[in-house]
């Protein structure tokens, strides 16, 4: 504790802080950024003439900027490189107590080097990228509760490590009343002496992370800001794409490719540049293949931003204007879950764009469950904050999520006025546009003639998937009216749709499976006739019957025959 400066030499050295001996200081070695050549304000302007055409930004918003040093690799640490680390067998057991306070090994991450380098993951084409030499700054605004140490610190080097100074603005940190001892004063203490401005905000009670981020988003100086989850990585170069895109037009919403850091060993896996983001019937966030449609626009570039009907939500960067201009987010909304829906089609909707740029990578630690309490319950929350994203933006399509979840319909969703009146004022589009221009490969219908559960007259069952995946049998289970499994729509275009997957039968002899819909009729194409009831496969011209009894749970194709076993009910207003 000589030089005075690191955190461990503060004299308030917290009672739990086991992590805090085995770090670097504050001051890193390599903390020589190469000095930004002033110029002088004519060159810049001359600069500026040639590049105006291609910005949506004024000189006085842009800075000149250079590369960052790469981080070099420190062969003494563990996990190097993004390698995964080894626990030595002395410290398996407490690793794996551990392991349950932040739902991820963070004995791993305290033994890795917060300044770890990681591999060049990006696409060889990148390399060719040229980016503005003009681009606006940015403040990164981080929110958590109740972090780890080394993760969240390994976020903010990994930020000033691999960012050009010139554009980081500064870092904000948003504590969201957290109640560890680390996340006290000494985080004050530690960033104090960081080489980036960095500010450490609290919300004193619990906000969640919405609110958290809106409180970070008020302080933010930079012309853009970005967010992060604060266990993540951020990779080379991985911020100067992002910020290009947004300076070429600052209505586009922009994310990098979200890459794997490992739960248990902090390996860096590289993700696919070949999904998007997409959302299920539940309002669950997912990834999907992106389709040819959008490949070809690309003109078949994996390295050009692709667009993205809905975003993950954690990493992404927006002017700062813009973010406020096009509602911010949605404050009624608690703890975590569905801001990044509601944001996606606010965006889209409402005039912007959103799009991963697969040239910028960031890691982030992908958990199995939450390591933290949600007042009020896990799922009243996720159904509160799914149904005021559905309620405000989804029209007549809200259907699917409230049949999906019976009981988010029982839930106190709180006002919402003030949202609907944000898409009246900033004339946003139909969630019918959404569907048709954004994300046609959705698996919501544009047009179907019922949702619900489809009933047999002769065991009074119902048409069940049983959860099982695509290429499964069809089953036929007890009636529970709880949507679910239980939950299929019989659409326009003659499918009988559960989520991603459509009623499909290849062969008259094997049982009714679950495929996943191609929209293109064929196996997949079927007609219900409301006064026999029948459903009848059009391929084959076999009509849906319940099973007999020596296989009672697998629906089979049969002959019409007019049958109580081939007679189903969609209960509610059937509408033609
Ligand atoms: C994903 C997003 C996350 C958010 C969430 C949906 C990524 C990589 N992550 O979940 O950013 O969009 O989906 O809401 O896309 N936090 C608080 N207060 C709380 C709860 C969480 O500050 O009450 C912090 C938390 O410490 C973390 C961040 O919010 O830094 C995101 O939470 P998470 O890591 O649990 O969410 P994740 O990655 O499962
Ligand atoms: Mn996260």
């Amino acid at each position: 504790c000589s030089d005075g400066q690191g955190w461990g030499c503060s004299g308030r050295e917290s009672k739990s802080a086991p992590l805090l001996d085995s770090h670097e200081p504050a001051f890193h070695p390599r903390d020589v950024h190469k000095p930004v050549k002033k110029k002088s304000t004519s060159e810049l302007e001359a600069l500026y003439e040639k590049l105006k055409h291609t910005l949506d930004y004024p000189l006085e918003k842009l800075h000149r900027w250079t590369e960052p040093l790469p981080v070099p690799t420190d062969d003494s640490k563990p996990g190097e490189g993004g390698k995964a680390v080894q626990i030595p067998p002395d410290l398996e057991a407490e690793a794996k107590r551990k392991f349950q306070e932040n739902q991820f090994n963070v004995l791993a991450s305290d033994l890795i080097s917060l300044n770890r380098s990681l591999a060049d993951v990006r696409l060889t084409s990148c390399a060719s990228k040229k980016y503005s030499p003009l681009l606006p700054s940015t403040s990164v605004v981080i929110v958590f509760h109740n972090e780890a140490w080394t993760t969240l610190l390994r976020t903010i080097w990994s930020v000033i490590n691999r960012s050009p100074r010139a554009l980081l603005k500064e870092i904000i940190l948003v504590d969201d009343a957290s109640e560890k001892d680390h996340l006290g004063s000494l985080l004050e203490e530690y960033v104090a002496n960081l080489p980036v401005p960095v500010q450490v905000l609290r919300t004193g009670t619990r906000s969640g992370l919405i609110r958290a981020r809106l409180l970070g988003a008020k302080h933010v100086r930079g012309e853009v800001i970005t967010f992060l989850d604060a266990h993540c990585e951020c990779a080379d170069g991985w911020l100067e794409p992002l910020l290009d895109e947004v300076a070429r037009d600052r209505k586009t919403v922009v994310c990098p490719i979200i890459d794997v850091i490992s739960d248990n060993t902090f390996e860096y896996v590289t993700a696919s540049d070949m999904t998007w983001g997409g959302f299920n019937w539940k309002m669950n966030f997912r990834w999907y293949r992106v389709p040819n449609r959008e490949m070809d626009r690309r003109g078949g570039d994996r390295s050009a931003p692709l667009r993205t009907p809905t975003m993950a939500g954690g990493l992404f960067s927006i002017d700062r204007e813009y973010f406020y201009e096009v509602g911010t987010y949605d404050e009624g909304m608690e703890v975590w879950g569905g801001e990044n829906l509601e944001m996606s089609f606010r965006i889209w909707m409402c005039g912007g764009k959103l799009e991963i740029i697969t040239c910028s990578h960031v890691g982030h630690v992908f958990r199995d469950k939450s390591p933290y309490t949600f007042p009020g319950g896990v799922s009243n929350t996720i159904f509160k904050n799914s149904a005021r994203v559905a309620e405000v933006w989804m029209d007549e399509w809200k259907e699917f999520f409230y049949e999906m979840n019976p009981a988010a319909k029982r839930v106190n969703i709180g006002d919402i006025s003030a949202r609907r009146e944000l898409r009246d004022r900033l004339g946003c589009k139909s969630f019918r546009w959404y569907l048709e221009n954004v994300y046609p490969e959705s698996q919501l219908p544009l047009d179907y003639f019922y949702l619900g559960d489809i009933r047999n007259a002769l065991n009074n069952k119902c048409l069940d998937t049983m959860g099982r995946k695509g290429g499964e049998n069809l089953g036929l289970q007890y009636c529970h009216s709880m949507g679910g499994n239980q939950l299929f729509a019989y659409t326009k275009r003659n499918q009988i749709m559960s989520d991603d997957n459509c009623l499909d039968a290849s062969s008259v002899s094997s049982p009714v499976k679950l495929v996943r819909c191609h929209g293109l009729g064929g196996n997949q194409m079927w007609v219900y006739d409301d006064t026999t009831q029948a459903i009848r496969h059009v391929n084959s011209g076999r009509c849906l019957s319940a099973p007999d009894a020596r296989d009672p749970t697998l629906p089979t194709l049969k002959q019409c025959d007019g049958s109580p076993a081939q007679q189903w009910l969609m209960k509610f207003d059937f509408k033609w």
